[in-house]
């Protein structure tokens, strides 16, 4: 097949799949970092449902800020791909036209510091990963590296994310751009506030506080929908269903949800009505979700991977991993926190489950894996030394902690490679090298990584001798065998 998606093709697609908006007919409001499959599945396709249903000129500039691939698919296509939403009882495929632009901002910085400056843009939303805002994953707090450092003092182009919104917000105060939302859409906690004081430390180094604090506001959210890479299998899909080609095509479950701060000081789109929640707090969301969601996740993803199996749905069909994660959410998560009213953590668990059982969603082990040194702390390390504070002893929390330290030694049960993806992989393998391949000698070399354990974690007996005590059953038996003894 060789006609590509595009404006041209659109009349020849089948009606159900088009747009639900007119392409372009929205003007530009919101300008999005980072172009991945999960914003193009999730912010973007509430934002169509928006413009759907109330208008505005609040189509969104997509802007890559490292990737030039998707950048070049895109503009192949005009701004539009396909969402194929995967459900075990079968398929559909959907166009979205929200995109208004696109930029590039290894390519061209100044065109996306104009951008942020545009009186018009209204809004900044971001998927940046974990690992962009620069933050330690054990404190919160700023790292400052020579990247950022060069970004804030020298006038380069920025290179970094926080140095791309910094110089914007500069430029934005010079043009009397008028007030603006920075929402942060990544997995992590409070990430409302976790940009607000990145974004206040970089300003009062580059003498802007008094102007964002009285121009510029940082909603939080709770973003979830299982968007997992894309495959030459999803764009097989999205060509069968299209009849032309889409090189931009993501694929996700039918779940979906968006929780939202609503504090945008310039006007938002109609979100509400295509089904985000807008709410004073979305910090009990946010718990909910990344301690539960997140944090089962990436237990069953490193326990799985270490097993030797290929998806997150296979993962959980080892015998004994189901209930070892039921029994991780009973005893550990939910006793750590409140969940939002109306809901509790035991039935969202089991939603969960359920979503991690959908057969149609191929999501790869190694792929949720990946950086697990910005995820351990928001969405299990917290459980831990909540559970610990209270006087708990979390058994199946250290468990999963026990099989990333398994993880990244870097081999299955069966002795094949593991990949490991991770900023700190240097790091982690130094010490794992220095210290002896035993249980003990690798829980020690990695509690040791401070910017993954609080001291209070590092320090804890009982959580150290948890930690030995996984690891040796894992070590001797093989997670397969450790798991098969769960009850
Ligand atoms: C996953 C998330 O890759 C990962 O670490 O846990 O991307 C997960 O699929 C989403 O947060 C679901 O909303």
């Amino acid at each position: 097949m060789s006609d590509r998606l595009g404006l041209a093709t659109l009349p020849r697609i089948p009606a159900a799949s088009r747009p639900r908006i007119t392409p372009g007919d929205a003007g530009a409001g919101i300008v999005h970092l980072g172009l991945g499959a999960f914003f193009r599945a999730h912010q973007a396709v509430y934002t169509e449902d928006a413009l759907a249903a109330a208008g505005g000129d609040w189509g969104i500039i997509g802007v890559a800020p490292r990737s030039a691939t998707v950048i070049e698919h895109l503009r192949a296509q005009d701004g539009l791909y396909s969402v194929t939403t995967l459900a075990a009882e079968g398929r559909s495929t959907r166009v979205i036209g929200a995109l208004a632009g696109l930029r590039h901002a290894a390519a061209d910085p100044a065109a996306v510091v104009a951008l942020l400056a545009d009186p018009a843009i209204k809004i900044v939303t971001l998927t940046v990963t974990e690992k962009a805002y620069r933050l330690d994953p054990a404190t919160g707090r700023l790292l400052l590296d020579d990247d950022l450092r060069g970004d804030l003092e020298t006038d380069r182009d920025p290179r970094t994310v926080p140095g791309l919104l910094i110089r914007g917000l500069a430029a934005r105060r010079r043009a009397d751009g008028g007030p603006i939302a920075l929402v942060s859409c990544d997995n992590l906690p409070s990430n409302g506030h976790r940009l607000r004081g990145l974004i206040d430390y970089l300003a009062t180094a580059t003498g802007l506080t008094d102007w964002v604090r009285a121009n510029v506001t940082f909603p939080g959210t709770m973003v979830d929908r299982i968007v997992p890479a894309t495959t030459a299998e999803t764009l097989a899909i999205a060509a069968a269903e299209l009849g032309v080609r889409d090189e931009a095509g993501v694929h996700g479950e039918p779940f979906s949800q968006w929780i939202i701060e609503d504090d945008f000081p310039a006007g938002r789109p109609a979100w509400e009505q295509a089904g985000a929640v807008l709410t004073g707090d979305p910090r009990p969301w946010e718990h909910l979700k990344l301690r539960s969601l997140n944090g089962v996740h990436s237990a069953i993803a490193y326990l799985g991977a270490v097993a030797g199996h290929e998806t997150i749905y296979q993962a959980l069909a080892v015998p004994g991993m189901a209930t070892a994660m039921r029994r991780f959410i009973a005893e550990d998560v939910a006793p750590s926190f409140q969940p939002p009213p109306g809901t509790t953590t035991i039935e969202y668990g089991e939603q969960v489950l359920h979503r991690f059982a959908n057969p149609a969603i191929g999501h790869r082990t190694v792929q949720v894996a990946m950086d697990g040194s910005q995820k351990l702390p928001q969405r299990i390390l917290h459980t831990i030394l909540d559970r610990r504070r209270a006087g708990g002893t979390p058994q199946w929390a250290t468990l999963a902690v026990a099989a990333w330290m398994r993880y990244v030694r870097g081999t299955t049960d069966d002795g094949r490679p593991l990949p490991l993806d991770d900023p700190l992989a240097d790091r982690i393998r130094q010490r794992l090298a220095a210290s002896p391949a035993t249980p003990a000698g690798t829980v020690d070399a990695l509690l040791g990584l401070d910017t993954i354990f609080a001291p209070e974690l590092a320090g804890d007996d009982v959580v150290r001798q948890l930690l030995v005590d996984w690891l040796t059953e894992l070590d001797k038996h093989g997670v397969e065998a450790t798991l098969a003894g769960v009850r």
